[in-house]
């Protein structure tokens, strides 16, 4: 793993800078006109994202562990290579649990390009056999953009689940509608995982947990506490998860405030169950989620 002095060099003076953040954890800080924003090196991490003219989109819970090997509560956990739990494994799989190194930093039309990168080794192929290359390539700017790259660097074929499980900040989810899977069918984790359909918009009124299959739909969040709208498109990605755990769960976990739900919710954008992603050797697959915010 690099030293912070080593990676110094990928820093762009008065754009974008490597310090060590929360628990003394290397991060890439950017800030620009348009944006500021992070990224941990522990799990590629994207921690924060304030586009001009709003508060933080991304919500961190105050509780979070700021150690390596332990996933950050909050920001965007990256899920691979499997979704939800694992015997004998953790939940989520390996990769935000996982030191991945800065391959780049460039400043772009769009916003400055954070590329994080993450191969396999050891510790993941005792969990999961196969070769892999992860990139992360961040973008923030006026929207932010999170392409996740995976290559098959083996010889046979990969097959992997993937999310960025991305937790919003809403004023109070009580009052927060979410648009774009009415008509989706989707898997009730709350209950016994049955499958149903979407009517209308998404109200939250009750831990929710839900994966909506086979959608490609661009999602609205429309929070009306905090004046805002966030809009979540996304490329190569067949499954939209919702989730709030609400009072109980938010209580069962020690990472996460006993109050916190009402300010959170997250919106996932993935490829799970049916959907995996399967590659032949040297294949690649990107899946690309993109976040604006409007006034509401
Ligand atoms: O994406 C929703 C979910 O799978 C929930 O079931 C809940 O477990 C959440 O992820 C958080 O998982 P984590 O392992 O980060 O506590």
């Amino acid at each position: 793993m690099a030293t912070l002095a080593e990676l110094q060099r990928h820093a762009i003076p008065g754009m974008a800078q490597i310090l060590p953040g929360r628990g003394n954890l290397p991060m890439v800080q950017v800030r620009t006109p348009a944006a500021t924003g992070v990224v941990y090196l522990d799990g590629g991490h994207v921690a924060a994202w304030k586009p001009a003219g709003f508060e933080d989109v991304l919500w961190l819970s105050e509780k979070s562990h700021w150690e390596t090997g332990k996933p950050i509560r909050g920001g965007v956990p990256i899920c691979f290579p499997w979704f939800g739990p694992r015997q004998n494994a953790p939940a989520h799989g390996i990769a935000r649990l996982q030191v991945w190194d800065l391959e780049s930093i460039r400043q772009e039309a769009a916003g400055v390009t954070v590329c994080l990168r993450l191969q396999d080794d050891d510790t993941s192929r005792s969990f999961w056999p196969h070769p892999f290359l992860l990139r992360h390539r961040i973008t923030f700017g006026t929207q932010l953009t999170m392409a996740l790259e995976l290559t098959n660097t083996g010889t046979a074929p990969l097959a992997a689940e993937e999310a960025l499980h991305t937790y919003f900040s809403v004023g109070d989810i009580r009052q927060v509608r979410i648009l774009g899977l009415a008509g989706v069918a989707y898997v009730d984790k709350t209950d016994d995982f049955r499958e149903k359909r979407q009517e209308g918009d998404i109200t939250i009124t009750a831990e929710t947990d839900r994966v909506y299959l086979n959608t490609v739909s661009a999602v609205t969040v429309e929070d009306p506490a905090q004046h805002r709208r966030i809009v979540i498109s996304k490329e190569n990605s067949r499954d939209t998860v919702v989730w709030n755990p609400w009072i109980a769960k938010a209580k069962a976990m020690p990472d996460f405030g006993d109050d916190e739900w009402p300010g959170m919710h997250c919106v996932e954008t993935c490829n799970v169950g049916a959907h995996l992603v399967t590659l032949a050797q040297g294949q690649t697959h990107v899946m690309t989620a993109r976040l604006a915010v409007a006034k509401l």
